[in-house]
């Protein structure tokens, strides 16, 4: 393998610059240590670092690039708009389209906002449905995790699990004391808080696949149960949609599980890869938003059409006969092989996986909420992370995030995925005998 000197110029320089050298905590290798990548290119299910090494990418911008990365349908309305203008401050005909796109494809959803990310779809999500219900408390799940603004920094997951961080410093206990957390899966532990809090409560939100503490399920009737637990207690129910939706079918979770939430948020591949999220639901909730209502919400380069036309564009793409259908078996074979792989070398490990997300857990399992995916040994992740890494394979470096498989994904690469997660775990136990 190349040496990595320029990676090595580039992130010392980048530390200097930005806090732990990165613009997303994640990306610095925290849970599995060692020099974090720096990134040249990317195209189709590749990406290249400034060392010029090639990995099959697992991450596809956490989610976004389901259709992989440069796609040229993607390249090239980018590049059309770019001449029209990026960003003109008014409504342009492309929020107007890809708003009744999304629409289209999930029924819960009559009426939605454009935001630049996750966090402030789920910010004004919570917010709206705070004004909706003139109630202050919302619910989560241990191990969620809905971005990064004060409601939702407490027992989070993704890059707060990675780091070991329970709650932020920054969030007033004032704001802690409005969010109450549950277990996932634990249908039970929410009726209580209803029990000790009923009319207080404004919202439950889930992810209604979790994959931020790693790929976890919903079980069986658990996302129904939490329909007619908020829908009696006059509570409003909230998926959170920014990995799932358009990933694990075409119209997200809520068209997989047949549950209907009262309101949705949506990032990541609705924008192809630029800054796009969402959040939506009932008209009469969405018309609390001012301008027509007095729920304020605003954003500078929201709905930019830059961003729109390649969201639309992204869209075109998953519309094509067959795309889920590829997907699927594609994502099966890889979570299969990767249990294989375990099984093979007498690895303890479980996979997890709905559709083209997927876990190898470090744990006999199950795993099945927060707890017991804390249950997976963090540093026989990270061991198995750089064996991958070095066999040129990028997968998430946390054990409590994501593998996103593409349609860019070749068969090939998938093989060539399953060999390098045998030989590595191989070489780990070899290495756990030998000790
Ligand atoms: P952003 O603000 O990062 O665009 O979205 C926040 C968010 C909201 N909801 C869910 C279910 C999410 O997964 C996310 C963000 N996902 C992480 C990856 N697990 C972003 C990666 C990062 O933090 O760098």
């Amino acid at each position: 393998m190349r040496g990595r000197v320029k990676t090595e110029e580039i992130f010392r320089r980048a530390e200097r610059v930005l806090p732990g050298g990165v613009n997303s905590p994640v990306r610095a290798f925290g849970a599995v240590g060692g020099l974090p990548l720096v990134v040249e290119r990317a195209e189709g299910s590749k990406l290249w670092d400034v060392d010029g090494r090639e990995y099959i990418d697992y991450i596809g911008s956490w989610g976004a690039l389901i259709a992989g990365h440069a796609r040229p349908e993607v390249q090239k309305a980018i590049a059309e708009q770019a001449g029209k203008g990026t960003s003109y401050g008014m409504t342009s005909p492309l929020e107007v389209e890809l708003a009744e796109k999304i629409a289209a494809a999930t029924p819960s959803v009559e009426m939605l906002r454009f935001v630049n990310s996750g966090t402030e779809a789920t910010m004004s999500a919570a917010r709206l449905a705070r004004a909706y219900t003139g109630r202050d408390l919302v619910v989560k799940f241990e191990g969620c995790y809905h971005g990064h603004s004060d409601s939702f920094l407490s027992q989070a997951g993704s890059g707060l699990a990675t780091l070991g961080i329970s709650s932020s410093p920054g969030v007033p206990q004032e704001y802690a004391r409005l969010t109450l957390n549950s277990a996932y899966n634990d249908y039970r532990g929410v009726e209580r808080l209803f029990f000790e809090h009923g009319n207080r409560i404004a919202a439950v939100i889930v992810e209604p696949v979790a994959a931020n503490m790693g790929v976890v399920a919903p079980e069986a009737d658990f996302l129904e149960q939490l329909r007619t637990l908020t829908s009696r207690e006059g509570a409003l129910l909230i998926f959170d949609e920014v990995i799932t939706g358009f990933r694990v079918a075409a119209g997200g979770a809520q068209q997989l599980y047949g549950v209907r939430p009262d309101l949705s948020t949506f990032g990541k591949i609705i924008g192809g890869g630029l800054p796009v999220a969402a959040y939506g639901g009932r008209r009469e909730i969405m018309e609390q938003v001012a301008p027509v209502g007095k729920m304020y919400q605003a954003g500078t380069l929201s709905g930019n059409p830059l961003a729109m036309r390649a969201g639309l564009a992204m869209l075109e793409i998953l519309s094509a006969p067959g795309f889920y259908e590829e997907l699927e078996e594609k994502s099966e074979r890889l979570g299969r092989g990767l249990w294989e792989a375990a099984a093979e070398t007498g690895t303890t490990g479980t996979v997890n996986r709905v559709g083209s997300l997927m876990t190898l857990f470090f744990t006999a399992g199950p795993v099945r909420d927060y707890g017991s995916a804390k249950e997976s040994d963090g540093r026989k992740y990270a061991v198995f992370f750089h064996e991958m890494l070095g066999r040129g394979v990028l997968l998430a470096p946390s054990p409590y995030e994501a593998l996103f498989v593409s349609k860019a994904h070749t068969e090939q690469d998938i093989e060539r995925t399953i060999e390098a997660a045998r030989a590595s775990l191989q070489a780990m136990a070899a290495r756990t005998t030998a000790a």
